[in-house]
């Protein structure tokens, strides 16, 4: 079996690779259970970002900073802006946040009063304006809404009320601007949700526009889902517009992208690499959707950028001509063997070299730990309220 030999394009592709991170893996957060405190934890916005722009500072490749409102609500855009140009980031998604005010109980977008769904499309018109303050051009929505039970609500009324709100949100976007609409199949409804799948989602983009696409979070389908296959699809209709990387074990539980299923985050990576969306030019924006409950935050983000930079190599190395030849033979075991041996091949010593070529510590997180910077903000940030879930 053979690999891509050409490691210059293999390189050269791995260069351009970026990963968004977001604002809110930097905070406690926990389960339903119990959310652990950890010394040094940030305790407001900016210190969230200087954080996340120590994974940027080890791994070359990490940018840019997702929001969620109203969790990263400043009194002054401008200067958390500032803030992260100063650090070397910059802040890119808009998370709008329809899941913790006690008028969305029974649905936001998609409310029976038209009050909730005005109060509700208001705040994306505020996540609009902030987005304006810091330079952002994506909005991005998941939507929390559905029923419990059978029978509690009008399944078609609530698409019909959904589409029309999701119309006005739209039509307050500029033409430079971008909406992300997120998809997730339970939770916290379980009997069903509004935006279930990637379906439904792509059905109101195509209705809204060309600037609204879906928004894939690996950690929202049902176990055993084809979630290249739905990769495929979105890019070939050119709606895939960005990935709330995670992995999971049972439900959507936020855990570091390739721990549970590394196998699962290469043959997505394959999907997209074979595509040509790796490029910055498809516009997917490849961000991370994760909760570090116990391991250390930033450690955790910098493992998790390494396990997409390992998947995405992989990927690059899948020998694609040989691929082609043996598709188009039905040779079904040599084309399964072209993706095994790529999938098999140790590309550490690889990005080792990538980052050296880069300027950066071939190991990112070595580096950081010997860094101290753990030690120094676990003794400088006392007092005030430690950000978290919420908050
Ligand atoms: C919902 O489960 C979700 O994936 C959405 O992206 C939210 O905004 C995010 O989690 C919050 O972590
Ligand atoms: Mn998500």
């Amino acid at each position: 079996m053979t690999i891509n030999q050409n490691t210059d394009q293999v390189l050269a592709a791995l260069a351009k690779q970026t990963v968004e991170l977001p604002s809110w893996a930097f905070g406690n957060s926990g389960t339903r259970f119990k959310v652990f405190g950890t010394p040094g934890t940030p305790r407001d916005p900016f210190e969230k970002l200087s954080d996340a722009a120590q994974v940027h500072r080890y791994t070359g490749i990490t940018p840019r900073v997702s929001l969620h409102i109203p969790w990263d609500l400043v009194d002054d855009f401008t200067e958390l802006a500032a803030r992260a140009a100063r650090e070397g980031v910059t802040i890119s998604v808009i998370n709008s946040n329809l899941f913790q005010d006690d008028d969305y109980k029974f649905g936001s977008l998609t409310h029976a009063d038209p009050a909730v769904r005005a109060k509700a499309v208001a705040h994306h018109v505020a996540c609009l304006e902030v987005m304006r303050a810091v330079g952002s051009k994506e909005l991005k929505i998941w939507l929390p809404d559905g029923t419990n039970y059978p029978g509690q609500d009008s399944l078609r009324a609530r698409q019909d009320r959904l589409a029309e709100s999701l119309a006005q949100i739209y039509t307050a976007t500029r033409g430079d601007e971008t909406i992300l609409l997120e998809y997730k199949f339970f939770e916290p409804a379980f009997y069903h949700t509004d935006v279930p799948d990637w379906g439904t989602s792509l059905l109101h983009c195509l209705a809204l526009g060309p600037r609204a696409k879906v928004c894939l979070d690996t950690g929202h389908h049902a176990p055993g889902t084809n979630i290249e296959f739905i990769v495929m699809q979105l890019l070939r209709q050119g709606r895939l517009g960005a990935f709330d990387f995670n992995s999971r074990f049972y439900a959507d539980d936020d855990l570091m992208v390739g721990a549970a299923d590394p196998f699962q985050l290469f043959r997505i990576m394959f999907e997209i690499v074979s595509q040509g969306a790796l490029d910055p030019s498809s516009g997917v924006n490849f961000m991370l959707d994760q909760c570090h409950n116990i391991e250390p935050k930033i450690q955790g983000q910098i493992r998790s950028v390494m396990n997409i930079q390992e998947a995405t190599a992989r990927a690059l190395l899948v020998d694609l001509a040989a691929l082609g030849e043996a598709q188009r033979e039905g040779d079904v075991l040599t084309a399964n063997g072209l993706l095994m041996e790529a999938y098999s091949t140790d590309v550490r010593p690889l990005l080792a070299g990538l980052r050296e070529s880069m300027g950066l510590a071939p190991d990112p997180l070595a580096a950081f730990k010997a860094s101290g910077y753990e030690a120094r903000v676990a003794a400088t940030r006392v007092g005030g309220i430690q950000a978290g879930w919420g908050a």
